[in-house]
């Protein structure tokens, strides 16, 4: 079976899945490219290979030719693009957050637990990074004893103009948010965040940093600094009461040169977790071929958005936040 994605979305992201599509992926084809902008649509289709451009999202969503979805829009789409996916029936991997509402995140596990089958899987793709998943296999084995803390350092060179601190907490820190409960297997149930007194000479979103507190007792700090300036740079630690285990980000070389030993920094998110969005989307569309589900779930989807949406109100607030996630459906016990 070769599985017919529809794309919506040719910004950054939707660029890089369609070359993922049109040259990494093993049975799946870019069947349909979907952009406002017709320009951005043909570049993205042209690299893939795909020859049908089209205007209307739901147009790509219903189309008979399409059997599954890939969502790359902006932001405030994805919860009412998600939504029609699951009214046309069709599986969906929808690039993070899945929506910056947790109401509207509600409102898709509700429609999935309604009909009882997952059909949404959430972009958090660092689940299937290499190094992250070593570090939760630690835990699993007990080799560093129970997890007391997790360290999360997340930095982009420069963020652009339109970028706000707000949301560096609902469209950066989703991944931390959504990689602590992968890793420490737990909810997080308070967060306080803030933000350095020292405001940027040239404008631009100051650092976030915020500390969540787990179910279990346990601390996870996260800094998110979309203005670092020096390199892409993602950091994890796991402090166990025995032992600590670290993410190692990939390197293709190390240069020694002027009495200097160095490793470059990627640029930005693509490079670095290449291999990481490479997997994710062969997993959803493995799990398209044989009916199952991979990745992160609607139901992962909703508690990213309730820990941002508590993590603004406390960045508001300067108070210390309780993040009250509901109980899971059963649909998602395995998930
Ligand atoms: C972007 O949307 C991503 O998903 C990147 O992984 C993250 O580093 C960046 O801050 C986000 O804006």
């Amino acid at each position: 079976m070769t599985v017919r994605i529809g794309l919506i979305g040719c910004g950054v992201m939707g660029t890089d899945h369609a070359m993922i599509i049109g040259q990494q992926l093993h049975g799946a084809e870019l069947a349909m490219v979907c952009d406002a902008d017709a320009g951005r649509a043909r570049v993205a289709a042209e690299q893939a290979g795909c020859a049908r451009i089209e205007g209307d999202p739901l147009a790509v969503i219903n189309a008979p030719s399409v059997d599954a979805v890939l969502i790359a829009s902006p932001d405030q789409t994805h919860g009412p693009l998600t939504l029609a996916c699951l009214a046309a029936g069709k599986p969906v991997l929808c690039e993070k957050p899945l929506s910056q509402a947790a109401s509207e995140c509600e409102a898709i596990v509700e429609s999935e637990v309604k009909r009882g089958k997952r059909l949404v899987q959430v972009g958090f793709m660092r689940r299937f990074d290499p190094s992250y998943v070593e570090m939760r296999q630690a835990v699993l084995a007990g080799t560093i004893g129970r997890p007391l803390m997790l360290h999360c350092f997340h930095r982009n060179v420069a963020a652009p103009d339109w970028f706000t601190g707000q949301m560096a907490i609902t469209n950066s820190a989703p991944h931390e948010f959504d990689i602590a409960r992968f890793l420490l297997g737990g909810e997080l149930v308070a967060v306080t965040a803030f933000q350095p007194a020292l405001r940027r000479e040239k404008g631009g979103v100051a650092p976030v940093f915020m500390v969540c507190e787990t179910a279990a007792g346990q601390l996870v700090n996260i800094e998110i600094n979309n203005n670092a300036g020096y390199g892409y740079d993602v950091r994890g630690e796991i402090v166990g009461e025995r032992g600590a285990v670290s993410m190692a980000a990939p390197a293709g070389s190390t240069l020694d040169l002027h009495l200097s030993h160095s490793v470059a920094y990627a640029a930005d998110w693509r490079p670095r977790f290449a291999e990481a969005y490479r997997r994710q989307n062969q997993a959803w569309v493995n799990g398209i071929a044989s009916g199952t589900s991979a990745g992160s779930s609607a139901w992962d989807g909703l508690c990213a958005t309730l820990v941002a949406e508590a993590a603004v109100q406390s960045l508001q607030t300067g108070q210390r936040t309780p993040i009250r996630i509901p109980v899971r459906p059963g649909l998602y016990d395995h998930s």
